[in-house]
């Protein structure tokens, strides 16, 4: 990637009224471009790196601000540049004028752009880049904490691993290859094989970590489906514990999906109240039904809501939607039946559970994430936490099965090396080991500006 050395600035806090608020200049005028501007005891040119001093904001002669100002030397800096530090009282008008000031000899930075050039400089690695994004995102307990694994390099350190042996047996397949006629003692097929399969293994494992990761980073998505008025808005309600959604004994009271987040032990859980599964006539409706379809076939796991009624045909809808495996069925309203009746539908998987009474509940949320528990272990081993992540470990899986393969068959080392090349060239990817203009782009757009 082509490296842009230009002098950036930004707003590096939320834009609104705070205590401080802090912007942010990094390139080889940094501290230039702010000393022409700053008005303290000393020029900032002569100041000791990492050290925060008083002065003022001056345009031209108008005054904008008092402020604290820390220089940082390259490469002693978060990017390996010169970077300045402005503190600022915390008003949307003030940051935004000194931004303006700053503009004027400098350009805006692009989302991310602060991190993107830590990574070009050498500052962190590409997975610890990422994570950087995912820190400032976490909303929970343990999405924060995958965050901060990912930011120490756990995931670094298991590809690393990975990529060593691979680079073992690439070795000696090309030792093998280059001395094929000398006397070199012959490559011990058995092992190597046995060594391909445990590789295959190792990356399987890996890439399912996937699944869990993305739902630990963005959340478990549940949605409540069910036949109208079987009280879904009503345990949407009692998951949030307010009154979130409309409530009424009449169908069809819900035609848009809702949707609010809770943290659940620690893991992040969103909600969907949906429409329902219908038919009808109603134009509005049927777009309210339409979206609520979607967002179903988009769930990690759907409830499947029931008021005594099994509700066949709507099942049957569901079945379309999503696999079984997603779907849990819920009995509500279970404080108007007796207690052989509830037996007999938990006797067919249901759980039961009273909106009303908030009877059932907690079972029903636990019962929603037993199946994401990650282990500490695995969390503190490194897991895959992005689509771009789990998408190289898989052309990895693919690359070694092919070796595999082509080992097999006695197809040629040429052949089995070739693929664990291209296994290799998947891992590094992902540790930011190879790069293209690509990559970087789509890890950073996501970030905001002044990061
Ligand atoms: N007895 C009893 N009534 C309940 C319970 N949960 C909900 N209801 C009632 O059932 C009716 C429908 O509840 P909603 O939560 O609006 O049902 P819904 O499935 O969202 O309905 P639509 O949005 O119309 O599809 C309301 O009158 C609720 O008070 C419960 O646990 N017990
Ligand atoms: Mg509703």
């Amino acid at each position: 990637m082509e490296y842009k050395s230009d002098t950036i600035s930004a707003i590096s806090t939320p834009q609104g009224i705070g205590g401080i608020s802090v912007l942010r200049v990094s390139g080889d005028k940094a501290i230039d471009v702010v000393d022409k501007i700053f008005n303290g005891k000393k020029s900032l040119k002569s100041i000791q790196t990492h050290k925060a001093v008083f002065g003022k904001i001056l345009d031209g002669k108008k005054l904008i601000d008092e402020v604290i100002v820390t220089t940082f030397r390259a490469p002693h800096s978060y990017t390996g540049e010169d970077v300045v530090e402005i503190s600022c009282h915390g008003s949307t008008f003030i940051t935004n004028q000194i931004l303006e000031i700053l503009l004027r000899t400098t350009r805006l930075a692009n989302p991310g752009e602060f991190t993107q050039r830590a990574f070009l400089n050498d500052k962190i690695g590409l997975t610890q880049a990422e994570a950087v994004g995912d820190i400032i995102n976490a909303k929970t307990k343990i999405s924060h904490l995958a965050a901060v694994q990912q930011f120490e390099g756990s995931l670094r350190h298991r590809i690393e691993k990975l990529l060593n042996k691979i680079t073992e047996y690439r070795t000696l397949l090309e030792l093998e290859i280059d001395f094929l006629e000398q006397d070199v003692p012959e490559i011990d097929l058995k092992k190597l094989e046995r060594d391909l399969k445990k590789l295959l293994q190792n990356l399987e494992q890996l890439a399912r970590t996937g699944n869990e990761g993305i739902i630990l980073k963005d959340g478990l998505k549940v949605s409540l489906v069910g036949a109208p008025n079987v009280g879904k808005s009503s345990i949407f309600n009692a998951f949030l514990e307010t009154e979130r959604a409309i409530v009424t004994p009449h169908p069809g009271t819900t035609r848009d999906y809702l949707e609010e987040a809770i943290s659940l032990k620690g893991y992040l859980v969103r909600f969907f109240d949906t429409a329902g599964i219908r038919d009808t006539s109603d134009d509005i409706e049927k777009i309210g039904i339409k979206r609520s379809y979607e967002v179903i076939r988009n769930s990690h796991k759907v409830l499947f809501i029931i008021d005594g009624n099994e509700n066949q045909k709507e099942y049957n809808t569901l079945l379309k939607l999503v696999d079984p495996d997603r779907i849990i069925k819920v009995l509500n309203k279970s404080d108007l039946f007796k207690k052989s009746e509830i037996q007999s539908f938990e006797e067919k998987d249901y759980i039961s559970c009273s909106a009303i009474q908030k009877n059932g509940l907690s079972k029903l949320k636990n019962f929603l994430i037993k199946d994401i528990e990650i282990s500490e272990e695995e969390l503190h081993s490194g897991i895959l936490t992005n689509t771009r992540q789990i998408a190289a470990v898989k052309r990895a899986v693919k690359s070694v099965e092919h070796a595999l393969n082509s080992l097999k068959k006695e197809m040629g080392f040429e052949f089995t090396a070739f693929d664990l090349k291209e296994a290799s060239t998947a891992l590094e990817e992902i540790i930011g080991k190879i790069t293209t203009d690509d990559i970087l782009n789509r890890i950073f757009e996501n970030f905001c500006i002044g990061k």
